[in-house]
């Protein structure tokens, strides 16, 4: 059996997360997501408008995911993959070269980011001007 782990925050879930997912799940037969909890969003700067529960109850809900858990610090990569079997560590290439750390224990995948849209311009375009 093929697995593969992503991370992310899918704060405002979009078509682009939905990509990423869909085509990540093409490549295997287990999904993994590590939803960023709001602790580690601060630590990384970041502020969803939806809390942890509801964003990984929205990640949990789509068909392409098979297993959502928590993330909760940059240093849980390394013992996930040994602790899921993870073939591929995966994630959007704006982490490009991020994470080749990883490539000591499983095969390391940068998908290209889906064009024209991202929580930040959704909540940019939806302010009230
Ligand atoms: N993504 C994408 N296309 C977009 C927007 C996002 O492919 N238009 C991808 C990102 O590249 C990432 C995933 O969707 O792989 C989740 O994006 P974010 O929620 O922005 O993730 P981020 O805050 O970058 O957290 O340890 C890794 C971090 O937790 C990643």
């Amino acid at each position: 059996m093929k697995t593969i782990i992503t991370y992310g925050t899918f704060d405002l879930f979009h078509f682009g997360h939905v990509r990423l997912l869909a085509r990540l799940s093409e490549m295997c037969d287990q999904l993994i997501v590590g939803v960023s909890t709001d602790e580690f969003n601060a630590m990384k700067g970041k502020a969803a408008f939806f809390s942890y529960e509801q964003r990984s109850e929205i990640i949990a809900a789509c068909k392409y995911v098979s297993k959502v858990i928590p993330e909760q610090n940059w240093q849980q990569k390394s013992t996930d993959i040994e602790k899921f079997d993870v073939d591929v560590f995966a994630i959007g290439d704006d982490w490009e070269g991020q994470f080749d750390h990883l490539k000591s224990q499983c095969d390391v995948l940068y998908l290209t980011r889906t064009d024209d849209i991202s929580t930040t311009e959704i909540k940019n375009n939806l302010a009230v001007p």
